[in-house]
């Protein structure tokens, strides 16, 4: 008995100066764990968006981040949102790969409870409550600038209702990036009949795969007037296959290359020439994403869809001075 006694005394002592003796723990700032499940890195565009993104959910701005590369492979992607589920995330990211394919994975995170931002590309699902809102570009209004682009620039050369071919290099296939750029130069071919589509290569968004598509192709077709290349990364492998082949790009007598993003090392070939015209596309989505999470946070109700703004250059409007200026 009095073994249990000097026990409860002792017990009661080291409780008691524990509660008057430590001081309160401030009040740490709970994280909000964020899952964010990223297409790639198969683009300057991409780095750029990554980079964005986790500045933005890092933990100096109040964010746990898990990051996943899904190495351009949708079946990674849905297993990196199921994993986030297990680790009951507060909100899942969702960069897309390609429009379909979600309905289950997004199901299943709204069955936990977990809110759903879409960025940069777009999903197709049943039902549009699967996700919270989207915060990404318009790629049809892109491609919608680069054809008037060309329309004027034919119009400027005294070459309108002549035979224009078109080498098609496109981006990875389903991507809302490559379905509406691609829609953009369709409606205009069917416009102008005098427009041919030589050939549609998929480039799947990547220097590589372009550089190789485009210089195989080059060995029995040498008539290009215009290379319309969905994104910055496949201009480059085009320009180095086309040069390689003999052939010029920009000015009057050359291949008139079209391009989308406006990276850096893009602009510098527009002030050069070698890209006649070039899309932006805004890869730095990171604080809009932050930005509702905040509001999500507040219990507040975020717009369904954001689109960032963007800007449209061609040879004589970049100079060193924006180059410096670029974030990306
Ligand atoms: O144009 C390309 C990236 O979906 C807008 O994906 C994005 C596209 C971008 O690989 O460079």
């Amino acid at each position: 008995m009095k073994r249990l006694l000097q026990v409860m005394l002792l017990l009661a002592a080291v409780l008691g100066l524990g509660a008057c003796g430590r001081e309160a723990a401030p009040a740490e700032k709970r994280l909000v764990r964020v899952g964010f499940s990223q297409v790639g890195s198969e683009s300057s565009w991409r780095k750029a968006n990554t980079a964005s993104m986790t500045a933005a959910l890092s933990e100096e701005e109040g964010f746990e981040l898990l990051f996943d590369n899904a190495k351009q492979r949708q079946e990674n992607q849905l297993l990196a949102i199921r994993n986030f589920i297990q680790q009951d995330v507060d909100y899942i990211v969702l960069a897309p790969i390609a429009e379909s394919g979600w309905d289950d994975v997004l199901q299943e995170a709204r069955d936990a409870g977990i809110p759903v931002i879409i960025a940069d590309r777009m999903i197709d699902v049943q039902d549009r409550d699967l996700y919270v809102s989207r915060v990404g570009s318009d790629f049809l209004k892109e491609g919608q600038q680069i054809v008037r682009w060309l329309e004027r620039e034919l119009e400027r050369r005294g070459e309108t209702g002549k035979p224009l071919r078109i080498l098609h290099i496109q981006g990875t296939d389903g991507a809302t990036s490559q379905l509406l750029r691609t829609q953009a130069l369709e409606e205009a071919v069917k416009a102008h009949p005098e427009w041919e589509i030589a050939a549609r290569l998929p480039g799947e968004y990547t220097e590589a795969k372009s550089y190789e598509l485009v210089r195989d192709f080059l060995r029995t077709d040498r008539d290009i007037d215009v290379v319309y290349s969905e994104n910055d990364n496949m201009s480059f492998g085009a320009i180095r296959a086309l040069e390689e082949a003999g052939l010029s790009c920009g000015g009057d007598g050359g291949v008139t290359v079209l391009s989308f993003d406006a990276v850096r090392e893009a602009l510098r070939l527009c002030m050069e020439g070698k890209i006649s015209a070039c899309a932006e596309c805004n890869p730095l989505h990171g604080p809009r994403v932050a930005a509702l999470i905040r509001q999500l946070e507040r219990g507040e109700t975020p717009e369904k869809e954001t689109f960032v703004e963007e800007a449209f250059f061609e040879t004589g409007d970049v100079t060193e001075e924006l180059l410096r200026s670029r974030e990306y």
